[in-house]
């Protein structure tokens, strides 16, 4: 057995590193470079003028997440400095199943104080990202993972990497218990909108939900004591639910338009953004202002260039989008606008000497709503090989108002073999979007609405609701993989699945 095979082997048995590092320090010689550190800390962030209590997930230097190249390993040795067990998942990669990040599925949690070694191919290049697969990723227990390549390095253009996220300053798990409390006097204003509990009109006709079950009625004849009826949930969506909770601001690289991050760029420069949405619960739309973009790939994947100016990006989604800047220079924000609401965060492009103007952290009008439009214009570089599917699913994503309680078809999870073309149909048969994201593989979208298409290649797609979405993927990576929403809150309320390898977990 060697190194490598003694630490995955360690992962999957659930054994502590640290001792079997310091007795193969001395046992044997390093045979590849050493892991890069990374490690989950606890820190302060300032944010509306407050202090606020975070998880950090940096190099030793502070910088934010791994770079890494293109056909590189993935070598990493991640420590867990804060105060809590916590685990780290890598959003976009494809790791062996033992180095995925779900707690117990099947790594065990870090321990605070304990390290472990991860080693295994980066992959293709691509913008991806890291977080922990638990409420704390509310906690910003998220950072980038960007993987470069070879074309990437020699390019002429600055990489400009953007992670959006959604901040409270009450704890993700009196969030949690807020929606699940179904408004009996939990929820205090401000804290969340009416939209939380707008889940009624679902297709329940094949679920166990007892007395919901088929049930249907319209947010309005609901009242609930306490709860707050912001602007969000219903704007242009005549009944759909865009969002659960009121933060209490949303972030860009961790700070808020208020006190946005300023970018220094050349004039008449190129400009990649890499735009990762780390949000819990919010969906955004990117928004260039006078700024036309080229979106050149979308989850890290790349797709034939699309142009334009706004762009939705769905909880858990990356874009890359290319600019080139005017020689006559000046400032150009890259806004996320909240969808369905006024809010908005964002980072300024700026070249030397230009005024930056103050940005108001609430704009005039609602962001968009997130819809499929994009998703059916994408054509992927690599799409997946043609191929007829060997096995077929259908399943429905489904909520339960009562108990704030969410599903993905039966519950059980989708039992796969290796070396098989499998096609997940989904249908959304609830008023909430659903970003839908499965580990371990990418897949293609190839079919919306009713209608074949060769879609983008990707690991995560956004499902507004009532829609219809089918992803294709190749099984070659042997586990018990999770498939779940990637709204934090949905997931922790039962919108979670699996597609298990036969003979694995
Ligand atoms: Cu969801």
């Amino acid at each position: 057995m060697n190194r490598r095979e003694l630490i995955l082997g360690a992962l999957a048995a659930g054994v502590a590193l640290p001792s079997l590092e310091s007795a193969w320090a001395q046992a044997v010689p390093p045979a590849a470079p050493s892991p890069m550190p990374l490690a989950v800390t606890r820190r302060t962030l300032e944010v509306n003028g407050k202090a606020a209590s975070v998880f950090g997930l940096a190099r030793p230097d502070g910088t934010p997440g791994l770079t890494l190249n293109a056909g590189e390993a993935f070598r990493v040795a991640l420590s867990n400095a804060a105060d809590a067990p916590t685990l780290v998942h890598w959003h976009g990669l494809t790791p062996p199943w033992a180095q995925d990040g779900v707690p117990d599925m099947p790594a065990p949690l870090l321990a605070p104080g304990e390290t472990r070694q991860y080693d295994f191919p980066a992959g293709p290049g691509g913008t991806h990202w890291m977080h922990a697969h638990t409420l704390q990723e509310q906690a910003l227990l998220a950072a980038p993972l960007i993987v470069r390549t070879a074309q990437d390095q020699a390019a002429d253009e600055q990489e400009v990497v953007v992670l959006l996220h959604d901040f409270s300053f009450t704890p993700a798990e009196e969030l949690l218990a807020r929606l699940r409390g179904g408004g009996q006097g939990a929820v205090s204003p401000g804290a969340m909108n009416h939209g939380a509990m707008g889940q009624a009109s679902m297709d329940l006709a094949s679920k166990n939900h007892g007395s919901m079950g088929g049930m249907s009625m319209p947010m309005s004849s609901m009242p609930m004591a306490g709860m707050s009826h912001g602007a969000m949930g219903h704007g242009a969506g005549g009944g759909m639910d865009l969002n659960d909770i009121a933060f209490d601001a949303y972030l860009a690289n961790d700070r808020t338009l208020d006190d946005p991050q300023v970018v220094r760029v050349e004039r008449g420069g190129r400009v990649r953004l890499r735009l990762i949405n780390g949000a819990t619960a919010t969906a955004f739309t990117l928004d260039s202002a006078g700024l036309e973009g080229e979106l050149i790939a979308v989850d890290g994947q790349p797709v034939a260039p699309v142009r334009g100016r706004r762009f939705p990006i769905a909880m858990g989604q990356r874009l890359d989008v290319r600019f080139a800047l005017p020689q006559a220079g000046g400032a150009f924000p890259l806004l996320a606008l909240r969808e369905g609401a006024p809010e908005r965060t964002g980072v300024i492009l700026a070249t030397p000497g230009a005024a930056v103007a103050r940005l108001p952290a609430a704009g005039e009008a609602a962001g968009p709503v997130i819809d499929l439009a994009l998703e059916q214009a994408l054509r992927p570089l690599a799409p997946l090989p043609a191929r007829t599917a060997d096995q077929r699913f259908q399943v429905a994503l489904s909520g339960n108002m009562a108990g704030y309680d969410w599903s993905i078809g039966d519950g059980a999870p989708l039992a796969v073999r290796r070396g098989q073309r499998v096609e997940i149909a989904m249908r959304n048969a609830s008023m909430m979007m659903h970003p839908m994201h499965l580990h371990g593989h990418h897949f293609q979208v190839v079919e919306i609405n009713g209608r074949r298409l060769s879609g983008a290649v990707r690991d995560t797609v956004a499902m507004p609701p009532m829609s219809a979405v089918t992803i294709a993927f190749d099984t070659d990576n042997p586990g018990r993989w999770a498939f779940h929403c990637h709204h934090l809150y949905h997931m922790a309320a039962g919108m979670m699945s699996f597609v298990a390898y036969e003979g694995v977990g």
